[in-house]
């Protein structure tokens, strides 16, 4: 049963974690938008130091309200709701303790579910996430709708809930579905369920049930043929169904002599050389993103012509680079092994010459041994970061990098007309960057130091 906040009732909001999402419900609980009554007390702790939204923060609240270096318990006690934000584990001991003792524990999302009035449609999944919310947005902005992107994507959720909007396209990571109950939603999708976060979850199957409350309150929801192990229990009662294979009922792909061909209820809906975003994988994106659609309002026809002009986001398998015959892929957002598979998966056909993979950095605590059968593709491996020693070992004449910098030298020393270097770490970026956009900057930037020297 999800409990609704009385928010009339309540007198201290403990909010912990002051980063992007804990700003923000700090910004909306003093905003005209405020749900809490004018004497409630909002206390703001963070377990660094230096959190990242120090000096925003002093325009809302007084530096009496805000505890950095960390929290004790019995300041999680004192509140009558306690807000985590996506990056603080809930399997801390005192925010265990104070659930025990019954103090509700919400998100950002959870917040916007019980306040938001507007049609909804949520995306999850361990790869893909931003480019199908992406997608779905671009196609109601096209025909003339304010939808709005917002959540994991980098828009938190309470900041949308104040613009005007004619529907939301969130993003949900699996931290911020953890806490988040009652969101009702015209459509939900999981687009597909591989390791990752195994530094934040017991088991993968905790990770993957953190994902499933996204179908709590779904009217419709989207699931994909692929991946039915990672269906939910009871499957629900509205379900649009996408995939690689033939669908006679659903979305589906085909294969013609012209290429392959997007089908919808078993009929050609548009073929894949439409699009500018390649690889089998963001195909099944794209159907996901028109079932998503259909809920609002749209219909596939009109989805597919807003998506023909969509070149996809940065760092995600993009060719940022071609000279002396040889192409450099930046794909810096595949931060986990699914998504590094997908990349290898979909380029492997294209390449005339070798592929030479760069990957490693923070595996989360991933087990690298997945990626066994994949790097047999890979001609050159070569690994960089924190755990680039441990995917080395998995293949014979891997050389381990320091710097990303020295691995694109290195590159640029074996690559021959017709190769290509390709950057998907297959972990994130945190050991060594600022983050996975930091990281394809450096990547970029390292080859284009090396190409003007060279010239
Ligand atoms: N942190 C502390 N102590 C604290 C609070 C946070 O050390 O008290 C650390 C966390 O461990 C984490 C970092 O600070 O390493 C950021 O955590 P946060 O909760 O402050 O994050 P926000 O800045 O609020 O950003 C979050 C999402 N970040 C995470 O879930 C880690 C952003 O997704 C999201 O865009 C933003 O809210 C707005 O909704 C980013 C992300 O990396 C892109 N997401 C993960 C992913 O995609 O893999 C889940
Ligand atoms: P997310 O928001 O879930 O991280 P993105 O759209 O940002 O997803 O893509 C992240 C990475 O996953 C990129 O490397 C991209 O090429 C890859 N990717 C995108 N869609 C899929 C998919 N359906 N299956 C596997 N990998 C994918």
């Amino acid at each position: 049963m999800d409990k609704r906040i009385q928010w009339q009732k309540l007198e201290t909001v403990v909010v912990l974690g002051l980063g992007q999402s804990g700003t923000s419900v700090v910004r909306f609980f003093v905003s005209e938008h405020s749900p809490l009554p004018a004497k409630c007390d909002i206390r703001v702790y963070d377990s660094r130091e230096q959190p990242p939204s120090l000096s925003e923060i002093s325009k809302y609240i007084d530096s009496t309200q805000l505890t950095t270096g960390g929290w004790q318990l019995e300041d999680l006690l004192a509140a009558d709701l306690l807000v985590v934000s996506p990056g603080i584990d809930t399997r801390d001991a005192d925010i265990q303790m104070a659930k025990d003792a019954g103090v509700p524990i919400v998100g950002d999302v959870e917040i916007f579910a019980q306040l938001n009035q507007r049609p909804v449609v949520a995306i999850t999944g361990s790869n893909g996430k931003s480019t199908v919310t992406t997608l779905v947005a671009q196609m109601g902005q096209y025909h003339g709708h304010r939808w709005i992107a917002a959540g994991n994507i980098g828009v938190p959720v309470l900041d949308a809930l104040q613009q005007d909007a004619d529907a939301y396209v969130l993003e949900l990571s699996s931290f911020q579905l953890e806490t988040t109950q009652s969101l009702a939603l015209k459509g939900a999708a999981l687009l597909n369920v591989s390791a990752d976060h195994l530094d934040r979850y017991d088991s993968e199957q905790a990770y993957f049930e953190a994902k499933l409350n996204i179908f709590n309150h779904a009217a419709v929801s989207v699931l994909n043929r692929q991946d039915q192990q990672h269906w939910p229990m009871q499957v629900p009662e509205s379900v649009v169904t996408v995939g690689t294979d033939e669908s006679d009922s659903d979305y589906g792909l085909n294969s013609s002599e012209q290429g392959m061909v997007i089908t919808r209820h078993g009929k050609a809906l548009a073929a894949a050389n439409q699009f500018s975003i390649a690889g089998t994988h963001n195909l099944v994106n794209i159907q996901a993103a028109l079932a998503l659609a259909e809920t609002l309002g749209l219909s596939a026809e009109q989805g597919v012509k807003a998506i023909e002009q969509f070149t996809g986001l940065p760092h995600r398998c993009q060719v940022v680079y071609e000279a002396n015959g040889v192409r450099w892929v930046d794909d810096s957002k595949a931060t986990n092994i699914g998504a590094t598979e997908a990349a290898i998966n979909g380029l492997r056909p294209v390449i005339e010459g070798r592929l030479i993979l760069i990957a490693g950095g923070d595996g989360k605590g991933a087990q690298f041994s997945q990626l066994v059968p994949v790097l047999t593709y890979v001609d050159v491996l070569l690994t960089i970061g924190r755990d680039g020693r441990k995917i080395a070992e998995l293949r014979k004449g891997a050389r381990y990098c320091e710097h990303l910098s020295e691995a694109v030298k290195t590159a640029q020393q074996i690559a021959e007309p017709g190769d290509w270097v390709v950057l998907s770490p297959a972990c994130a970026s945190l050991d060594q960057f600022k983050n996975f956009v930091e990281r394809g900057e450096v990547f970029q930037q390292s080859i284009a130091r090396l190409y003007e020297r060279s010239a």
